[in-house]
């Protein structure tokens, strides 16, 4: 495969960029090996700068469902900056975003608009801190959050790909507030609780991880979570950061039927353009400035044009539900010639899949948290991203995420994901 091109862009690029990259994950430090350099996508495919096409499987890590380059949402901005590119001042698109999200996740009845799903998490526990007027909160192993200093704690994602579970430059001041407890157990929660009377404002946790490879709740995992909550004024957040607008169109929530108080989203929200938001309860939501004390602001916050991405593509998805069982068949499709594929090799790699996230765990336990993912054997998985790499088939680069799918997957290219997942395999 030529690689010289991105190997020069590389170069060039870590003259100025820490790492070349603006994002750690994408340097490719987890699977070995210099990253490629994207010139452009359509659909399923991606380019790089030396003309390789892949099929891709990260979709800007769950912005692309509706795969690359989508005609409606390339007119909806071309549309739009017509009439310039940004205000700072209050747009009609901004009050049509949040009354489709409002309708399309009950939940939230007063939504603001951010620029990432960072400043999401980081405003959704401020807003819970300042309703409650508690400090600490509970995180869950392996969740990632962003990057927010306070979730810097055993984070999963990158901090997790990178080794480096507790940043240097998160204080310990900051550190105390932060309480953790594995996913998929709820004793730990109540343990938590008891030892913390009264001071814990908030849990937050991503209902359906995909930050340290795709895991599913437990059966009564999230409603346990609910009624602790609720027993103890504690603010129930679900960062569906990942999962909003993708496992349905109210996200892990609605397909779970577990209502949270707050909800932080991001990725698809946007359009593949920089959005996040938070939202929940509208008596918690007041506490937000300018109508509240809680200060939160953003300069490009609601931007147009990426009001105008994010909107051509939840219109899509809300217009569209059956998109979603689409989706869900095409990702158990090739979750299922994985597990025929593993069986063929007599391999025990554990494959999951929830809608049109899937991912394969290095390790033959039933991965149900942090530190069973943790026992994933990341050499391998370099080795296997590398053979797939090689078959044109590009996944995120570590054995720490999901795999998304977005609508320009067909079965003829799920079956050629197989395919190459067979045969790099053997290759192994
Ligand atoms: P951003 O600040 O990267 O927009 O969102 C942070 C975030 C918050 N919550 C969840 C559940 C997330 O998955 C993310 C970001 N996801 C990673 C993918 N594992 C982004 C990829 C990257 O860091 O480059």
């Amino acid at each position: 495969m030529k690689i010289s091109n991105s190997k020069k862009l590389f170069e060039q690029a870590k003259t100025f960029i820490p790492g070349g990259v603006n994002s750690p994950v994408r340097a490719f430090n987890a699977v070995g090996g210099d990253p490629l350099f994207i010139q452009s996508a359509k659909g399923a495919w991606m380019v790089d700068e030396d003309g390789n096409r892949f099929v891709d499987l990260i979709n800007s890590w769950g912005p692309m469902i509706l795969g690359h380059a989508h005609e409606a949402i390339e007119e909806a901005v071309a549309k739009a900056i017509k009439g310039s590119l940004s205000f700072g001042a209050p747009t009609g698109a901004e009050v049509e975003i949040a009354d489709l999200i409002t309708s399309m996740v009950p939940s939230v009845e007063r939504v603001r608009m951010v620029n990432s799903g960072t400043e999401a998490t980081m405003s959704a526990i401020r807003v819970a801190r300042g309703y409650t007027g508690k400090d600490k909160f509970i995180k869950i192993e392996g969740c990632y959050h962003g990057h927010g200093d306070s979730f810097l704690i055993a984070a999963g994602s990158g901090a997790l790909t990178m080794g480096n579970p507790n940043s240097p430059g998160v204080t310990a001041g900051t550190a105390k507030d932060t309480l953790l407890a594995p996913y998929n157990d709820l004793t730990s929660i109540e343990t938590l609780i008891a030892a913390n009377p009264d001071q814990i404002a908030a849990i937050i946790l991503e209902p359906v991880p995909g930050n340290m490879g795709l895991i599913i709740p437990n059966v009564g995992y999230l409603e346990g979570l609910r009624k602790l909550c609720d027993d103890n004024g504690i603010v129930l957040i679900f960062d569906e950061v990942m999962t909003g607008f993708r496992l349905a169109p109210g996200g892990a929530q609605e397909l779970f039927g577990v209502s949270p108080d707050m909800t932080t989203l991001g990725k698809i929200i946007g359009g593949g353009m920089p959005v996040g938001a938070y939202g929940g309860k509208k008596e918690i939501m007041d506490f937000v400035s300018p109508v509240g004390p809680v200060y939160q602001a953003g300069t490009l916050s609601g931007n147009p044009i990426a009001m105008a991405a994010g909107m051509a593509m939840l219109n899509i998805l809300n217009d569209n539900p059956e998109i979603y069982e689409g989706l869900n068949n095409i990702t158990a499709r090739i979750a299922e010639g994985f597990n025929n594929n593993l069986e063929q090799l007599g391999l025990d790699y554990y494959v999951t899949q929830l809608g049109s996230m899937f991912c394969m765990f290095f390790t033959g336990t039933k991965v149900q948290n942090f530190e069973e993912a943790k026992m994933s054997d990341t050499t391998q998985f370099g080795n296997y991203f590398k053979a797939m790499l090689e078959r044109g088939i590009y996944l995120p680069p570590s054995q720490f995420e999901a795999h998304f799918v977005s609508t320009s997957i067909s079965e003829p290219i799920a079956d050629q994901i197989v395919s190459a997942h067979l045969d790099a395999l053997k290759s192994l």
